[in-house]
Parts: structure tokens; C-alpha cells; sequence
């Protein structure tokens, strides 16, 4: 590469100019987690076998990704992406569902910790019926 290509390359990307938007920036998020979740998700249903110890660190990476899509609903970023108006325009309720989120995920966390598979379906069960609660108030149709 020529250096002054190089060069307007670096600036650019310095400028952000090929930066994500906070709504891709959450999108891949999402997607980050729930590659935890549905590795999870094949165990809970019988298809895969249950390693403990491989269980126990995508709970542990999945309580780590959580609540970082979370950070990344600034108001105004809801243009190129499904969520819906109502984040921001009820954001304490949009907040209650986020904190309910992070405590499943924490207590599938402990019981995948404590190796405790009843334990486990039930939490894991809570946090499916988490995303889907908040999905139905707040993600609109795909585009
Ligand atoms: C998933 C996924 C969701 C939730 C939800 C649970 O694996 O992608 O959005 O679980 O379907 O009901």
C-alpha cells in the first residue's frame, strides 16, 4: 500500500469514519451472548452432552457479556435497528427488564456453578422467557 493511502486509511479510522453505530455496536453484542446462551441452550435440551466444567464457563461467560449490549442504547440510536421507541420513552420499564435479565442470568450462573442440572433448566427456562418478555415490548419486526 502506497504511504499516503496508509496514511488517509489511518486517519479515517481515527475520525471513526468506519466506526460502528451504537446499534451495531449492541447487535453484535446480542449475538456474542447469545452464541453462549444457545451452546447452553442444546445441553438443556438433551442434544448435547452435559460437561460440567464447559457448562460452568459459558454461564461464567455469559454473566461476563450480559450487560454490555445494555451500555449501548444511547436516545437517538434506535434508526437502522428494531428496537422500538418505547426504550427511551419508558425507560424504567425498559431498566426493570434489564435488571430482571442480569439477575437470571446471575442465579443460572450460580446453579451452573453448583453443577446442579434441576437447577439449571429452571434458571436457564427464566432467562429464554427474560428475552422474550422484553423482546415483546421492545423489539419491533425484523427489517
Ligand atoms: C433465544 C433467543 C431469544 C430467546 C427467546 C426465548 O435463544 O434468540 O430471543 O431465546 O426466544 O423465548
Amino acid at each position: 500500500m502506497k504511504p499516503s493511502l496508509l496514511l488517509l486509511c489511518t486517519l479515517l479510522c481515527a475520525q471513526g469514519v468506519f466506526a460502528d453505530t451504537p446499534a451495531q455496536t449492541r447487535v453484535k453484542e446480542f449475538k456474542t451472548l447469545l452464541r453462549s446462551f444457545e451452546s447452553m441452550g442444546t445441553v438443556v435440551r438433551g442434544r448435547d452432552a452435559y460437561r460440567p466444567d464447559v457448562f460452568a464457563r459459558q454461564a461464567a461467560t455469559l454473566k461476563a457479556d450480559a450487560g454490555k449490549p445494555f451500555a449501548n442504547f444511547p436516545a437517538g440510536s434506535q434508526a437502522d435497528s428494531r428496537a422500538k421507541a418505547e426504550i427511551w420513552s419508558q425507560s424504567a420499564r425498559f431498566k426493570h427488564e434489564q435488571a430482571t435479565f442480569l439477575q437470571r442470568v446471575d442465579t443460572l450462573d450460580a446453579a451452573a456453578r453448583a453443577k446442579d442440572m434441576a437447577a439449571i433448566r429452571i434458571s436457564y427456562g427464566a432467562v429464554a422467557q427474560s428475552c422474550k418478555s422484553c423482546h415483546d415490548a421492545f423489539r419491533g419486526p425484523a427489517k
